[in-house]
Order: C-alpha cells, then structure tokens, then sequence
C-alpha cells in the first residue's frame, strides 16, 4: 500500500490522519500569522472567534478572542493564506481524502485558531453538522451519507487542543458517550469520554478529519496556538455542504477584488463556491452556544 492509500484508509476508518508534510514555508506562514493574530487582539480586525461562544455567530462584546476569522480576505493583505490553501502541497491531499477531481473542488472555509490571551477556554463535544439532541435515528441517518468536505488544522506551533473519538464519524453514540456530549458544557475532563483521544501536533503537521467525528477542545492561554483551521468540498456533495460552511459569512468572497488575487485554480475554486452559494437560501446555523 502507498502511503497516500494508508493515510485515505486511516481517514475513512477512523474520520482523521495525521500528515506531516503539507506546508513548505513555515517561517512564511508564521509571520503572517503573527500580523493577523497582532491586528485581532488590538481590535483592527473584527472578524474573530471571542471567548464565550463555541459557534457562529460568534458576538463582538468579548475583548478576548480564540480565532480569527477569514484569513485570506483581502483586507488582510497576506496573500500567502490563499497561495497555501491552493498549493500542490495541500490540494493534492484533499482530492485524494475526498475522491475527487481537482475540477471539483470548491473553496470553503480558511480561518485560524489562537490562544486566548486572559482566559481559559473549551468546546464541549460535539459533531460540526449534527445536533447534539439528535435521535440515534437521525445521527445515523446524517452520518450514513458521504461527507464530501474535509477540514482540517495545520499547527504552526506545537497543537494539543484538539480530541477525537476516532471512528465516531460514522457511528452514533453509545448511550454513555451521548451523556458526555448532551450538555451545552465543555468537559472538565476530554479523556472522560468513552474512546477519546487526544491529539497532538507537532508545528508544520496537519490533522485531516471528518467533521462530523465526535470531537472537541480545550484552550489554554498559557500555551500559543496559531493553528491553521480550513475546509475544502467537492461539488459532488450538491448543497450538502451549504450550512456547515456558509453559516460563517462569506459574502467577502463574491467580491471580484478577491478573485482578483487568487491564481487560476483558486478562481476554478471559488467559482464553483459561488455557484453553491447562489443556488441556496438562508442556511441557519448547525449548533447553538
Ligand atoms: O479548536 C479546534 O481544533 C476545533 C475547533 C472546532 O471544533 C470548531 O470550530 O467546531
Ligand atoms: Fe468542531
């Protein structure tokens, strides 16, 4: 088996793998990091995750912030995200874990995940697209479908926030792992849940999964994170995709200034985003809190 089959059999089997060798450029990708993190916390740039809300919409009260929204807007000024998000060095993976062509691929969501600077912070567990208070019924019926996006976190600095249940991405809870992911509140503990993992990055290593595994994170603002957070669809999915990602606001992208400074398969990518986005109404949000 090469390894590119053993890394598409972890994904699938387990709904995540760890790949170690998608970013050329480190020191390039940390310094614009640096930028986009300094404009964040100072409150120039306004689209940002803030402490106290786990999910979209996220409110512009808190001063603290847990991620930056958006990276490769243009207002940013820092065309390496999206010279990234298009590299061989990525898009070739994606189109080998999603089973696509690159002519179908669609651009989605490129955002980062920060240490918070004055508290501590938490998700609870949950699946991006599917209710906690789903039914078994209903959980199976949302996991039984190919999930034809893939997310995932590049870690420019060392990363142990994130935990997994590996292997939950296709099937429902068990009645003990539903008690530990039906409350609103994040775990004290992650390793409490049944079958959890934690995972750890090493900086320049990337976590592909399924987001829609049983995962969750904890945040502490002791330890720097500047994790790289996107996702990327095929148009194989139809609409299947719309909510999950377009519930984050992505109307910057329709502006042509954004086309503009993309090479020409980021504009293939975007192209068919707008194409998805156009043929679909108000989305809603997928999780409350
Ligand atoms: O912090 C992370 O790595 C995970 C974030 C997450 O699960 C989410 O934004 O839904
Ligand atoms: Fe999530």
């Amino acid at each position: 088996m090469n390894t590119m089959s053993k890394f598409k059999d972890a994904y699938e089997t387990q709904g995540y793998v760890l790949i170690p060798s998608c970013v050329s450029d480190i020191d390039s990708l940390r310094a614009a990091s640096e930028r986009v993190i300094t404009k964040t916390r100072s409150g120039q740039w306004p689209y940002r995750r803030t402490v106290g809300r786990q999910f979209p919409p996220f409110g512009e009260d808190e001063s603290d912030s847990w991620g930056v929204q958006h990276v490769m807007h243009p207002d940013l000024e820092e065309p390496i995200f999206s010279q990234w998000y298009t590299s061989d060095d990525l898009i070739d993976v994606v189109k080998d874990l999603l089973e696509c062509e690159e002519s179908e691929l669609q651009m989605e969501l490129f955002n980062m995940l920060i240490n918070p600077e004055s508290h501590d912070f938490a998700l609870r567990w949950h699946r991006d697209d599917v209710r906690e208070n789903a039914s078994e019924q209903e959980e199976r019926a949302a996991l039984d479908v190919w999930h034809h996006g893939v997310q995932w976190n590049t870690a420019l600095y060392e990363d142990a926030c994130l935990y997994v249940v590996p292997g939950s991405h296709k099937v429902p809870r068990t009645p003990e792992q539903r008690s530990h992911s039906y409350t609103m509140e994040a775990p004290k503990n992650p390793l409490d849940m049944p079958g959890s993992i934690q995972v750890i990055l090493k900086p320049a290593e990337t976590v592909f999964y399924n987001s829609n595994i049983l995962h969750c994170a904890t945040y502490s603002r002791l330890a720097k994170r500047a994790t790289l957070h996107a996702s990327m669809g095929s148009i194989l999915g139809g609409s299947s995709r719309a909510r999950n990602v377009l519930q984050h606001g992505l109307n910057w992208m329709t502006e042509p200034r954004f086309g503009a400074g993309l090479n020409e398969r980021g504009r293939g990518m975007l192209a068919r985003l707008v194409k998805m986005k156009e043929g679909t109404g108000d989305v809603g949000y997928s999780l409350d809190g």
